[in-house]
């Protein structure tokens, strides 16, 4: 059964309420039946006002058998039931109990939100409004409650039953042979976003962790059978981010037991219910031969980003959902500081700067751009975005640029202190970082009202950047202008906070002092005296460590990329330099012409950074190697032809290929020696490996081809993909027989065979579009499994040439698939439905084909989701 929620009105941040009752315990009893689930729920409520308030609460797809309050039946008079609601018309001017008995079908729940079914197994999602398929309940974040939970179950197919808190009873049922009930209590109140449940037969993995004040913490993973083998990596991630968030933040686990869950079928990445965190089970199961070095990063970033919510989320929560990105960003800014800790700072700093770029950037100039506190929504599950997530975590760090670490971490001490426990806003962190890191007395070097104007203000400020230089005097002026483009509803921006990192390379090469500008006026001019007085300017550093989430323009001639792409200090800037060089390679090879005087000034750069005494960090090389992002090359060009692009790249690899084989070859050979050396260690080496081996093969070495054919059936994942990545651009034998081996291999993984469907969507051949449709019909696709749809659909869009087909064929193709897929997961399609948001950059022949394409969908019987997107992008 699938209802399809009726066009809503907007909510506003402007019509918050305080919810006009307290439910300090909440009491739930789940019975599993065969074919149904019984929810009792037994709400204990208190009245803020005196006044008898009517009591509103949400349900949805709930059969509700049964009303009462404290004890007795309600008559049909004294309550309504609306189309997602239930309201209760008069309540007593002190404490009650309402009770309510509801019938759910998991089964029929494919929106994967509530209480689903994966695989033999119970399991739910409730952020940001799945408990109301759960039981009645005003479903909101400010109203927290202490839980206990009741679980009742077959003990066969059911012997594990888990919720959030502790285990404070169990065993079986003696009046009914054959089932058993556990009980669960969780001390903490909470909102009920973060209640959860899991019911199955799993297996689990146990091991523990001792906090700094002596807690000993049970940790426990819990898997499909034959899954075992695959949990070392996260539960260790597990154990690191606990040590972590104790050194770093003071901060330590409040529960004896930590519980984590892998589900096959989920429509996110992982979710920090209280205690009992629930995983896609792509984030969980991983080792060297299944997942990629940068998979396993990734999981250990994702274990960990679920873990410090158990402060920033759990602990201190959000008022409403506008408040998201108070633990989102706060969260993602934690779990980047972890990575960099752990792993490169630098390089950590520049992967997340090329993502915000390649996704924030352009979510930020596109029809669904919105404020990281946006001010409506129609549904909420829209706003889980690149802009609440990364841009959020931005706006955080820029405090920290702003204020040094020492002071930032008083404000942070601050905020987990004073708010611990409630349900806070964006407003209630700033506030707290400044108090904190100003406790001293020391004065701020920026407003905070101006600096507010980042959660509120859509759209990526740009900075330009405009150098006089007189080479008489040593004088260098330097005047920064900012402005920001109008968005969808805010046609007018106004200046914010941007700190500019920033530093000039002095003659010799080297970058001088690193200075901060504070630049938070439309214009600002800095003047530098009694510099060396070369013909040519100093060439400028700017935005060192990515200071602030904008773009920029400087008027940098070719000397000046090429001096900061040889020797600057900081690794973001060095990159940043390379990156513009290869963008102007890319982009005048996609617009039919080459710069073949730039393209040999990059060949003896890079000549150089492979020789032997060039760059000698593996991972460091193949960054700055590295092409930018297809999304930021779109942005740059006129109109945006995205199978343009794809080919210029293939092209400029094989030149690169060949130009430079002799030296590729070399540094191939001297990181053979690393290749398999257990992650961490040996990744640079085999991110290296992958690189060349894209370039070699791409100028058509035989040699280097087999090799990537033979990594296939290798023990290292990260090689295994690195080939297929190198090869399957290229019509080659090798291609089709690596396709073929890593589908005999992992054929019966589902989790690693989502790889393969992607792959094959994404595959450049004359028959992809006929091919994916194979692909959706294959025995062992499972349309109910995001994942899965993600790798086909995603594979489609990652193939330009033909999703971006001229005649529009990919475009309806990709409408008619949103528009089955949001019959069952409306979270899901509307995710793909953004696939479309950049129609407005393109030539005017895909313009009409998209807008085609849009207005197939528009004309189908949506979701509020997928229609809010819609709506957005047809504006
Ligand atoms: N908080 C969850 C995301 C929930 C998404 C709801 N549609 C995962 C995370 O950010 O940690
Ligand atoms: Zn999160």
């Amino acid at each position: 059964m699938v209802t399809t929620p009726s066009p809503q009105p907007s909510v506003r941040l402007e019509d918050y309420r305080p919810f006009p009752f307290k439910i300090p315990n909440t009491e739930l009893n789940v019975v599993i039946q065969q074919h149904d689930v019984l929810v009792t729920a037994d709400l204990h409520l208190e009245p803020v006002l005196q006044s008898s308030e009517p009591l509103l609460l949400q349900g949805v797809d709930l059969e509700l058998i049964s009303v009462s309050l404290d004890g007795h039946a309600l008559p049909a008079d004294a309550y309504s039931v609306g189309v997602d609601t239930l309201r209760i018309h008069v309540t007593p001017n002190q404490p009650f109990t309402v009770t309510t008995v509801c019938k759910l079908d998991p089964a029929a729940n494919g929106s994967l939100e509530g209480l689903y079914v994966s695989g033999g197994m119970l399991t739910t999602q409730c952020e940001a409004e799945g408990f109301r398929r759960i039981t009645f309940h005003p479903d909101r974040p400010d109203v927290l409650s202490c839980f206990r939970v009741r679980i009742e179950a077959d003990r066969e197919h059911y012997p594990v039953l888990l919720s959030n808190g502790n285990a404070i009873d169990a065993g079986p049922i003696p009046q009914a042979p054959g089932r058993h009930a556990v009980v669960w209590e969780d001390p903490f109140p909470k909102p009920s976003y973060l209640f959860a449940l899991v019911a199955g037969d799993l297996r689990e993995i146990r091991d523990h962790f001792t906090t700094s004040s002596g807690r000993r913490v049970t940790l426990r993973l819990h898997v499909e059978a034959g899954d075992e083998p695959y949990t070392a990596h996260a539960m260790e991630s597990l154990k690191r981010s606990m040590a972590w968030d104790e050194q770093v933040y003071g901060l330590e686990y409040d529960l004896d037991e930590f519980n984590t869950v892998a589900v096959r079928h989920f429509n996110m990445g992982a979710m920090e219910n209280k205690s009992l965190n629930i995983f896609n089970s792509k984030l969980v199961l991983a080792d060297a031969e299944t997942a990629t070095d940068g998979e396993l990063e990734r999981i250990e970033s994702v274990v960990a980003h679920e873990y410090f919510h158990n402060w920033s989320g759990n602990r201190i929560t959000c008022r409403d959902w506008f408040q998201l990105s108070l633990k989102e960003g706060l969260t993602v800014f934690r779990d980047q500081c972890f990575t960099a800790d752990l792993h490169s700072a630098a390089l950590k700093r520049i992967e997340d700067a090329a993502m915000l770029r390649n996704t924030q950037f352009r979510e930020d100039a596109g029809p669904t751009a919105h404020p990281v506190k946006p001010d409506a929504y129609q549904a909420i599950d829209n706003f889980y975005t690149t802009t609440i997530y990364e841009k959020g975590a931005e706006l955080i760090r820029m405090l920290r640029t702003l204020l040094g670490n020492e002071r930032f971490m008083r404000g942070m001490r601050l905020y987990f202190q004073r708010h611990d426990g409630e349900a806070a806003t964006t407003e209630d962190f700033v506030e707290a970082i400044v108090e904190g890191a100003t406790e001293d007395g020391t004065p701020l070097n920026f407003q905070p009202e101006k600096f507010k104007r980042w959660y509120l203000q859509a759209g990526t400020p740009h900075v330009s950047v405009d150098r006089r230089w007189d080479a008489t005097s040593g004088r260098l002026t330097l005047t920064f202008r900012q402005s920001t483009a109008p968005t969808p509803g805010q046609p007018d921006k106004f200046p914010v906070v941007i700190p500019v990192l920033w530093a000039i390379l002095n003659p010799d090469g080297r970058a001088g002092d690193e200075r901060l500008l504070v630049l938070d006026q439309d214009q600002q001019t800095v003047v530098l005296e009694g510099l060396a007085s070369t013909p040519h300017p100093p060439a400028l550093s700017l935005f060192r460590q990515f200071s602030a989430p904008v773009t920029w323009t400087a008027d940098q001639d070719d000397d000046d990329l090429f001096a900061l792409f040889a020797g600057d200090s900081d690794a973001f800037a060095r990159w940043d330099a390379g990156q513009q060089i290869w963008k102007r390679l890319l982009l005048a090879r996609a617009s039919g012409g080459d710069d073949s005087h730039l393209e040999r000034r990059m060949l003896d750069a890079l000549s150089q950074l492979l020789s032997p005494s060039g760059e000698k960090d593996p991972a460091v090389l193949a960054t700055l190697l590295a092409f930018p992002g297809r999304a930021e090359l779109e942005a740059l060009q006129n109109e945006a032809d995205p199978p343009a692009l794809f080919q210029a790249a293939c092209d400029l690899r094989a030149t690169l290929g060949s130009q430079l084989a002799e030296a590729l070859q070399r540094r191939l050979a001297s990181s053979a020696e690393s290749l398999h050396a257990a992650w961490p260690a040996g990744q640079g080496d085999r991110q290296l490996t992958a690189l060349i081996w894209s370039w070699l093969s791409a100028s058509g070495e035989e040699g280097v081809r087999d090799a990537a054919l033979a990594a296939v059936s290798g023990p290292s994942m990260t090689l295994a993909r690195a080939a297929l990545r190198a090869l399957q651009p290229i019509d080659c034998a090798q291609r089709l027989q690596a396709l073929q081996v890593f589908h005999d291999r992992w054929q019966d993984r589902p989790v690693i065979f989502d790889t393969w469907f992607a792959l094959e969507a994404s595959t450049p051949r004359p028959d992809a579009l006929a091919r994916v449709e194979a692909l959706l019909q294959h025995p062992r696709f499972d349309p109910m499994a995001p994942n899965s749809v993600r790798a086909v659909l995603g594979g489609l869009v990652a193939n330009p040439s033909v999703f971006h087909a001229l005649d529009g064929s990919g475009y309806r193709f990709m409408a008619h698939q949103i528009i089955a897929v949001d019959g069952r997961n409306p979270i899901t399609a509307s995710r793909l439905a953004k696939v479309f948001s950049r129609w407005h950059t393109y030539g005017q022949e895909r313009k009409a084909a998209v807008q085609h394409a849009l207005a197939v969908l528009a004309a189908a019987d949506l979701s509020t989701n997928t229609r809010e997107v819609v709506t957005l992008m047809q504006a």
